[in-house]
Parts: structure tokens; C-alpha cells; sequence
């Protein structure tokens, strides 16, 4: 897990409001339970934050609260998916640790951005 004080600022590629649910633990099948969640993509981690109360992308800042999990990108799959849930714009993330989560935005936009920008840093590990 990232501690607060350790992520690096420069590292930090993006940040913003999606709604998030885990769907798998270590491939075993979790009960879903959708919730805004604080998303930040930093290094080589999706860090998850509870309580996005009035964040903004351009006012997040490392160290202003303490994250609830986080995810690493090394060998992950991204995937769209319209099959896993009733919402649009849904895509599922599968660590290779078997944890499988759902990401989703109400705005089209933003829900692609947030996928290709994680997909980038996949392939990026890839080639390392
Ligand atoms: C679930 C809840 C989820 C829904 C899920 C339901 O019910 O309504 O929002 O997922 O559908 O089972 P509960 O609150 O009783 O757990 P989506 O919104 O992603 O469709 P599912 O079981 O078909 O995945």
C-alpha cells in the first residue's frame, strides 16, 4: 500500500471522481457494492481514496488524505465490458493477482480518458 507521504508528486498522472466497485478478490467472486471513490494514477499504482468531497482534480494533492487501497498496474488487463454491470461506460480492471475491479463515469469523455491513460501505463511496464 502507498503510504501518504510517499507518492512522489511528479509521478502523479492523473486524478479524479469515478465509481468503482470491486468485483473479484484473489479470483474469488466479491458481492458488488458501487461507490465513489477518489481515483489517482501515480508511478506505477490506480490509488483508491475514500471521501472525494469536494476535490477537484487540480486541487488533489498527495498527503491530503490516506489512501483506502491500491492497485498495481505491472501486468494488468483493461477491459470494456457491457456484460458486468447495468451502467454504461463500465470497464473492468484484473490485477495479476486476480483482484478485478469496475470503473465507471457517467461521462463519456472522462471514462475514456481514464482507460487510456491506464492502458498507456500498462503497456509502458509491458516494455520495461
Ligand atoms: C446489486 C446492485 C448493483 C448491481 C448488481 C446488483 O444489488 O443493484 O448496482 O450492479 O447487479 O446485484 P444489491 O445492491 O442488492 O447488491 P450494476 O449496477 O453494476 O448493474 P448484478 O448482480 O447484475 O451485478
Amino acid at each position: 500500500l502507498l503510504g501518504q507521504k510517499e507518492i512522489p508528486f511528479n509521478e502523479l498522472e492523473k486524478a479524479g471522481l469515478l465509481n468503482k466497485t470491486k468485483i473479484a478478490e484473489g479470483g474469488k467472486k466479491l458481492r458488488k457494492n458501487w461507490s465513489p471513490s477518489w481515483v489517482v494514477l501515480v508511478g506505477n499504482s490506480l490509488v483508491f481514496f475514500k471521501d472525494p468531497k469536494s476535490q477537484t482534480p487540480s486541487s488533489w494533492k498527495p498527503g491530503n488524505s490516506r489512501p483506502e487501497s491500491s492497485v498495481d498496474l505491472r501486468g494488468a488487463k483493461l477491459h470494456w465490458t457491457n456484460e458486468l454491470s447495468s451502467k454504461k461506460n463500465v470497464f473492468k480492471l484484473r490485477t495479476v493477482t486476480g483482484n478485478e475491479f469496475l470503473l465507471q463515469s457517467e461521462t463519456d469523455s472522462l471514462i475514456r480518458e481514464w482507460y487510456t491513460t491506464i492502458q498507456n501505463v500498462i503497456d509502458r511496464l509491458d516494455r520495461e
